[in-house]
């Protein structure tokens, strides 16, 4: 007889207690980082594939490298904004976007990606904005909200604004720039709650990572779910190592 078991089909103990924390809890927020869309075929930024030509995310996603070379800068987000074009929600979305219609469920993101929202994703926080969306780099008058841009490819490789005619840039949160008051708001109250489920998130970037420790100080049961042990393992009730889109469809099995 075959001894070898299909690792997949041994169910992790901690499965089963999350599932039950989460089926008796009246508010459930989830935290999602890039892991929640890898299996969408995204890079993430720190995995393997996180690179791109040798520079690092924390080197391209700054004011002060497109303030230096807007064209590098841009030719990074339009690739991105390609190889995303051609990806689709995976089942983690999918999960993530049903709980989302449930009454005092709130999902807060760190992706740009938009995948949640083609997911169908309700009570959405994108703290760091949409890689879909531009703003003027000017922070003209008379362009004081980001505009939507889906344009894949971009027609000129660097972008203007429709009004000032000054440079557009990515309507994204770069390093070293705060996140809107209003999201970060939405994402403290949403700390308010009963489970507090990091997905897909080496939880090394702020103000996003903090928001599991704050959940913890007001007395939610917390969880990962991750490839990888990250700073935040310790600190969680439960911390549970697998692929989001295979973890989360057993949850939801579950419930
Ligand atoms: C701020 C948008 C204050 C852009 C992003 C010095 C100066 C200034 C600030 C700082 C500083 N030092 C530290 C800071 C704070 C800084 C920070 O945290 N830096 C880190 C690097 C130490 N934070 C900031 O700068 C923030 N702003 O602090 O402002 C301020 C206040 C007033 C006035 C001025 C300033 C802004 C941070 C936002 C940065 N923008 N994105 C873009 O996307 O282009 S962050 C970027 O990292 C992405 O959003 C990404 O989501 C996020 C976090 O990364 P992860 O999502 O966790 O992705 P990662 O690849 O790292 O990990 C994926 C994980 O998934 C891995 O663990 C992997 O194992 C796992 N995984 C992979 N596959 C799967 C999986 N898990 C499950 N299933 C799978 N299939």
């Amino acid at each position: 007889m075959d001894r070898s078991t299909d690792r997949s089909s041994i169910i992790d103990p901690s499965i089963g207690v999350l599932a039950a924390r989460i089926r008796a809890a009246e508010r459930l927020t989830i935290l999602t980082g890039a892991g929640v869309s890898a299996a969408s075929g995204v890079p993430t930024f720190r995995g393997a594939d996180g690179l791109w030509r040798q520079h690092r995310p924390e080197d391209l996603a700054t004011p002060e490298a497109f303030e230096r070379d807007p064209r590098l800068v841009w030719e990074w987000y339009a690739w991105r904004r390609e190889k995303i074009a051609a990806c689709r929600p995976n089942a983690a979305h999918d999960v993530i976007a049903a709980w989302s219609r449930r009454p005092g469920c709130r999902v807060v993101t760190q992706n740009v990606d938009d995948l949640h929202v083609r997911a169908g994703t309700s009570a959405l926080v994108r703290l760091h904005g949409s890689i879909w969306e531009l703003s003027c780099w000017n922070r003209c008058a008379a362009q004081p909200t980001p505009w939507r841009d889906e344009r894949v490819p971009l027609p000129d490789g660097v972008p203007g604004c429709p009004q000032c005619g000054g440079l557009a840039r990515p309507a994204v949160v770069w390093f070293g720039e705060p996140l809107r008051a209003a999201d970060v708001d939405a994402a403290l109250e949403a700390t308010a709650c009963d489970v507090f489920l990091t997905v897909g998130t080496s939880a090394v970037v702020y103000p996003a990572a903090g928001l599991v420790h704050d959940a913890r100080r007001r007395g939610a049961f917390t969880a990962e779910i991750n490839l990888e042990t990250t700073p935040a393992s310790s600190a969680v009730d439960v911390a549970i190592h697998g692929g989001a889109e295979a973890v989360l469809p057993q949850l939801a099995e579950l419930l």
